[in-house]
């Protein structure tokens, strides 16, 4: 067991629920394209890229169209998103995290951001947790989807720290398996039955201490 120096965030299903965000989107584009797409449909989605999401979205639909339409098309989703996100605030924060990160500040901890969306800014700022990060690391600077370990040891790399001192904090399977592939210890937020791999699985943040982490 060596110390914990630095925890890794996901964003969306760890620290915010932008996943319902994310749905309403993708079925306004589904509709608008002729198929209905339901919360199972979305589950699929989760921690996955915007573009591989609409190529399961398609896929869902049975529809096969070329790039360009592709791009025209998660663009215009984006812009519903964007949309939606522009009015969350503090209060969207998860149960747990904001309590959970201020304890890890003030224990000398370090927290850096490992998301896979390109509008990770955006709600850091909406939500106020911004000034909590040490580094950002989001879709916007890797070019490898989780389970690629890119998006941790790039968060490492910026903070100077080695694998072995990091934890991630993941609610996807893809993300507990990046994190391994990263040399990473881990903790799993949601069912055990998809991130099994993790070292230590709680249902939110509001059941994971200081003290607790420390014995990973
Ligand atoms: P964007 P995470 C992921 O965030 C979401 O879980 C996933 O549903 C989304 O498609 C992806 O970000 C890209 O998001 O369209 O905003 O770039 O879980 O890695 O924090
Ligand atoms: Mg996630």
């Amino acid at each position: 067991m060596s110390s914990v120096s630095t925890c890794l965030f996901d964003l969306d299903g760890v620290l915010v629920d932008t996943a319902k965000y994310h749905y309403i989107a993708w079925k306004r584009l589904a509709e608008e394209l002729g198929f209905s797409f339901t919360e199972q449909d979305n589950e699929r989605l989760k921690g996955v890229s915007r573009m591989a999401s609409l190529d399961i979205l398609l896929e869902i639909g049975g529809i096969t169209l070329d790039e360009h339409t592709k791009l025209m098309l998660a663009d215009k989703k984006n812009a519903w998103y964007v949309e939606y996100i522009s009015t969350m605030d503090a209060s969207e924060i998860l149960p747990g995290a904001l309590e959970f990160i201020q304890a890890l500040k003030a224990a000398g901890i370090q927290v850096a951001l490992g998301s896979a969306s390109k509008n990770a800014m955006l709600i850091l700022h909406n939500t106020g947790l911004t000034p909590y990060f040490d580094a950002i690391i989001d879709g916007t600077k890797t070019s490898q989807a989780k389970p690629d370990p890119e998006v941790f040891t790039m968060g490492a790399r910026e903070l100077g720290v080695e694998p072995t001192a990091c934890v991630v904090f993941e609610d996807a399977e893809a993300g507990i398996e990046a994190a391994i592939r990263a040399g990473m210890r881990s903790v799993g937020i949601g069912s055990p039955q998809t991130l099994g791999r993790a070292n230590l699985i709680v249902s939110s943040l509001k059941d994971i201490t200081v003290d607790r982490l420390l014995t990973l």
